[in-house]
């Protein structure tokens, strides 16, 4: 039988207007979605794919323009494999304003507009491509144990919840194991189900609760799947704990240094505020690795420091209370007068 390979993709999120992404700028990010979908196309390429699957959320129906609909088919003509096989999800559902209605598709683009599961035989590899899309924002569950085989290899594209997500169209794994692949949308973390079913997880990371590689995953089928994640996105998402006790300046900087790519940090610093850390510093040292940084310090005084100290910080309040100074500016003059006593890092 002849072998063939494909690249799944999914939830791209084209036109996201990111208005509650206090890290990055609306129309960087947009834009670093198209260069991530030209990169996964150069990818494919590179690696002589025959198929690309594309498993819905394509884009924001809001803001997905012709226009837009436009330079999407613009970017995937310059795939030079076979095929590209297209589904739609809850967010570019085909009913209404789902604007790739209107535009003109390249024949090695098959977009599946039907809420049935449509079937796309290729004879030379004796597979077929199982498609269902959303045509509403709600969309009943498909029948999929009714269908019959004809074909030697069967591969499904669904945008699903499956049990991850049970409140979109929840459709049961064990339905979907006797495919040779299940491509599946709508969990935007990677994830394989069972060894054959798999979410690719967003092309490129929406927010702060997206961290990790994003990409897609790369399949070859002969007799047997063989399949591998790969990391096209350059964003990447990094939300960690540091506990610094025992760091120094430079031990903390040398555990975040990070090389290439686009990264975005939320730091929480963890372990004793014994210590006086500037995070204004640390954010100015780490913006040298990062495209943006956050740091939440969350060090708390330890229990033997309060005692060794709390003479001192008992005079300190005392004295502070005579002044009748407002509440801010008390703080300020407690957390000053603990970093003298503590030192600086
Ligand atoms: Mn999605």
């Amino acid at each position: 039988m002849r072998e063939f390979s494909f690249l799944h993709i999914s939830d791209l999120h084209l036109c996201e207007p990111f208005k509650n992404n206090i890290y990055l700028d609306g129309y960087f990010l947009r834009e670093e979605m198209w260069r991530t979908l030209q990169n996964a196309v150069m990818y494919a390429n590179d690696k002589n794919i025959d198929f690309i699957f594309i498993t819905g959320d394509i884009f924001n129906k809001e803001y997905f323009t012709k226009a837009h609909a436009l330079r999407f088919i613009e970017i995937l003509k310059n795939f030079m494999g076979e095929k590209i096989f297209i589904i739609f999800g809850n967010h570019d559902y085909v009913g209404g304003d789902n604007v790739l209605v209107d535009v003109d598709i390249p024949e090695n683009i098959i977009v599946n507009f039907s809420n049935e599961i449509d079937e796309f035989v290729l004879q030379d590899y004796d597979l077929s491509i199982f498609m269902h899309s959303w045509t509403n924002s709600i969309e009943r569950v498909p029948v999929i144990d009714a269908i019959k085989f004809k074909s030697k290899r069967n591969i499904l594209l669904l945008h699903s919840g499956t049990n991850v997500d049970s409140n979109y169209m929840p459709v049961a794994v064990s339905s979907l194991n006797r495919f040779d692949y299940v491509a599946l949308g709508h969990i935007h973390k990677p994830m394989e189900l069972s060894k054959n079913v798999c979410y690719s997880g967003s092309l490129t990371p929406l927010s702060i609760g997206e961290t990790g590689d994003h990409g897609g995953m790369y399949g070859v089928i002969d007799e047997k799947l063989k399949l591998q994640f790969v990391r096209l996105s350059e964003l990447k998402y990094i939300d960690t704990e540091l506990n610094v006790d025992g760091l120094s300046y430079e031990e903390i900087i040398e555990t975040l240094k990070i090389e290439g790519g686009i990264n975005i940090l939320r730091l929480k610093l963890k372990g004793s505020k014994n210590i006086y850390i500037n995070s204004d510093d640390l954010k100015a040292t780490l913006s040298n690795f990062y495209k943006c940084v956050e740091i939440l310090d969350e060090r708390i005084y330890t229990e033997e420091f309060m005692k060794t100290h709390s003479e001192l910080f008992a005079g300190i309040v005392n004295f502070l209370d005579k002044k009748n100074l407002d509440e801010n500016l008390r703080r300020e003059v407690i957390e000053n007068a603990i970093k003298h006593l503590v030192g600086t890092k």
